[in-house]
């Protein structure tokens, strides 16, 4: 019987260390390890998204500079390789592992609840960033602090009304994020709206590209094998963006402040904004990603048992080719 305990018990450390390991930067087998032998640290385990672009890659740095030994945490972090069900299993792993808290950075909207009611059963609090989640039941998390990507496609909206102010018979490109995801999302409605209200403007193409480059180029190849005549990409991130110009390059098109086509992409990372200081990228809308220190504030007033803010959005600005400075893109911390 014992015996049985007991090989029963080591199957279940090593799907433990399965589930943690995908060999893509996850902290593959330290699950196993436990919260054990955290001698006092407060333990976090964070699902995120995956590495898909310049942003998760900053967000994920900012995560792990924050949550560190010295700083008085354990950090378990999981990449869900953009796939919900991986995310699902990683926060099923947290519960088992019994972490203080868990972080979920999710890749869409829908579909949390079965595994947020488990963390909630659990008494396991959730903190949610980046992208926002539909729930059942707002209890399902404490806390979610991210953008407000409705109000960043309005910002980028507004800058087309004011450049094509006059202008007969836009044809604009829609590339988009991940369906469903709340950038997508925000993002895609800001445009929608700001052709119903443009007679002029016609999205004349509009696919997804995932947020990746990879995608984005090949979303953009069959773009201007469709139409050679678009004036505007407007493209839900930096990634894709550049995608496009790399497309558009070989296509030999002409783009940005030389004439010819007009990008707008969001996101400004350092790369993005290099781009926009060339004048390859007519328009950055900022999504900030630095959201470590922004979660561990959460999580140290849960710790003083005080009650948190349940939605946070950061601040955030853009950038127009025409003004942006040599010092601002330097500046840029991601
Ligand atoms: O814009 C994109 C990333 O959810 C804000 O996801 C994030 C988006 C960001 O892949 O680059």
């Amino acid at each position: 019987m014992r015996k049985k305990t007991l090989v029963l018990h080591s199957l279940f450390l090593i799907a433990l260390a399965l589930l943690s390991c995908d060999g893509s930067g996850s902290d593959a087998g330290k699950i196993a390890e436990k919260a054990a032998n955290t001698d006092g640290l407060i333990v976090v385990g964070f699902s995120q998204v995956g590495a898909e672009s310049d942003w998760r890659r900053a967000n994920t740095k900012s995560m792990r500079e924050t949550f560190t030994k010295e700083k008085g945490y354990k950090l378990f972090f999981n990449d869900g390789q953009q796939k919900q069900a991986n995310q699902i299993a990683a926060i099923r792993n947290f519960i088992r592992t019994k972490v203080d808290y868990i972080v979920l950075a999710p890749i869409s909207e829908q579909g949390w609840d079965e595994a947020l009611k488990e963390a909630k059963d659990a008494g396991i609090p959730v903190i949610v960033v980046d992208r926002m989640i539909q729930t059942s039941n707002p209890a399902f998390f404490t806390s979610w602090i991210g953008s407000d990507f409705r109000k960043e496609g309005g910002t980028a909206v507004a800058w087309m009304e004011k450049k094509f102010k006059d202008r007969k018979n836009l044809k604009i490109a829609h590339m988009q994020g991940s369906m469903g995801s709340s950038a997508q999302i925000g993002r895609t409605e800001a445009l929608q709206e700001g052709v119903s209200r443009n007679v002029e403007w016609k999205v004349v193409v509009r696919d997804s590209g995932d947020f990746t480059q990879v995608k984005g180029k090949e979303v953009m190849e069959r773009f201007l094998s469709e139409y050679r005549d678009i004036d505007v990409l407007y493209c839900e991130n930096d990634n894709m963006a550049f995608g496009a110009i790399q497309a558009m390059d070989e296509a030999r098109l002409p783009y940005g402040l030389r004439g010819g086509l007009v990008i707008i992409s969001f996101d400004a990372t350092r790369a993005g904004l290099e781009q926009t200081l060339a004048g390859n990228i007519a328009f950055n809308v900022e999504c900030n990603p630095l959201h470590g220190p922004r979660v561990e504030r959460i999580i140290q007033q849960l710790q003083e048992g005080k009650k948190p803010n349940k939605i946070v959005y950061v601040d955030e600005t853009a950038f127009d080719a025409a003004t942006i400075t040599r010092e601002e893109t330097n500046s840029r911390a991601y």
